[in-house]
């Protein structure tokens, strides 16, 4: 049957125009890294649900981790976040992940779980907090070193509540005063990543609240900042893809952070809820990786696409692997749009026929492809299931409850 399927979907493709030995290239060469906090029990306000064979330190998570990589083929590292997997020795972390085939990803600081920080970090009026944030995020940068990882990825949870309760444009000298020193700090193969997020944890103002202040953040702190996209930290109705292509363009987009909102910073599923975007985001990129400016291919060749999700209720490895199978769905689907028939409509300025032209590949079912692609990579065909059978998901039963959190 897959056979039979495969067979005429590359029919099917070669008679578009598409070149079907380039797309299965791309798919097999596209990487998803996972967050070593996806895999801890994590919650909301109102509640943490504790999980049976949930990692109980950093060493397991990578071991989880591991896993998703063994089934999917797509996962070869791990974001870790500070101090969630503080270790004594992050080179026994590192020597750790490539006993099991991974690397360390982004390295995220954490300028939101002490008390000191209740009025900020690096934006804080008090310049001792904010010297002990910056220390924190040196500490991180030779964390960073240390496990070999090329990406500080930084998320400021600094704000207010209430009008008036600081300087909105003192802050902003000290944020960039801040991040101005770490960025000196790092070697020349590191990259900085700036996270944004327009609310939350306060509510009033948030000073690193949306693409535009990451942007004009990262322009002035150099050629290795970048901004990172978190596609849950937007308003409802924010054109995502458009700021991607944007950023792309001025050679500032340096990764994402996936996964999926109804409401605000949800964090569920990548492509649970709106597909659509996530195939919308892919355009753009693939779009831009054909572009005649090599500094723009560059930038989408560097891209870091990363997995920022908390799974409340679903079972952690599961519900990672669900994650890259969704990304991998819909960047399989926007590799089948006919750039050139894009390109044609747009220049006849033909609004239907260059709409259809995009449309039509997310239509598309990429099952038999991507069921060849697991085959040919000695991937099994359906990775949730080899999961549930592996004596592996039996095996973590014995961590018992009271895991890590994050
Ligand atoms: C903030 C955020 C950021 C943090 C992560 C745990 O909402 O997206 O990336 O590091 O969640
Ligand atoms: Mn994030
Ligand atoms: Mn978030």
């Amino acid at each position: 049957m897959t056979d039979r399927a495969y067979a005429l979907f590359e029919e099917q493709q070669r008679a578009r125009g598409i070149d079907v030995e380039l797309v299965k290239q791309r798919l097999k060469s596209f990487t998803i890294e996972t967050p070593s906090w996806g895999y801890g029990d994590s919650g909301t306000r109102f509640k943490t649900f504790q999980k049976v064979g949930v990692p109980r330190n950093p060493f397991e998570k990578l071991e989880d981790a591991a896993e998703v990589h063994r089934l999917t083929g797509v996962c070869p590292s791990v974001a870790i976040h500070i101090p969630w997997d503080k270790v004594d020795d992050y080179e026994q972390l590192k020597r750790h992940a490539e006993q099991l085939g991974l690397r360390i990803g982004a390295v995220n600081p954490n300028l939101f779980q002490e008390d000191e920080y209740m009025l900020g970090s690096v934006c804080n009026a008090d310049p001792a907090i904010r010297r002990k944030a910056v220390d924190h995020l040196l500490e991180c940068v030779t964390i960073a070193r240390q496990t070999g990882s090329r990406e500080l990825s930084l998320w400021i949870a600094d704000g207010t509540n209430y009008p008036g309760q600081a300087d909105f444009r003192k802050r902003k000298g000290w944020l960039l005063e801040s991040l101005a020193e770490v960025y000196r700090a790092m070697p020349a193969e590191m990259r900085m990543l700036i996270e944004y997020k327009f609310f939350e944890p306060a509510f009033y103002h948030t000073d690193l609240a949306d693409w535009g202040m990451a942007f004009n953040l990262a322009q002035k702190l150099g050629p290795q900042a970048q901004v990172l996209v978190d596609t849950g930290h937007h308003p409802p109705g924010t054109n995502v893809e458009h700021l991607v292509a944007y950023l792309i363009d001025e050679q500032k987009l340096g990764g994402f952070h996936f996964n999926s909102r109804k409401y605000a910073d949800d964090d569920l599923i990548v492509g649970a809820i709106n597909p659509y975007e996530l195939f919308l985001i892919f355009f753009q990129i693939i779009s831009a990786s054909a572009d005649q400016n090599p500094q723009v291919r560059t930038t989408v060749e560097k891209i870091a696409y990363m997995i920022d999700q908390s799974h409340n209720i679903e079972p952690k490895i599961p519900a990672m692997i669900r994650s890259v199978l969704n990304i991998q769905t819909q960047y399989a689907k926007a590799l089948l749009i006919n750039l050139e028939e894009v390109r044609a409509a747009q220049d006849a300025q033909d609004v239907l026929a260059a709409e259809d032209a995009v449309r039509k590949a997310f239509e598309m079912d990429v099952g038999p492809l991507l069921t060849v692609i697991r085959e040919e990579m000695g991937l099994p065909h359906d990775p949730m299931k080899a999961f549930a059978e592996s004596a592996y998901a039996s095996k973590i039963l014995a961590r018992g409850k009271g895991g890590a959190s994050w």
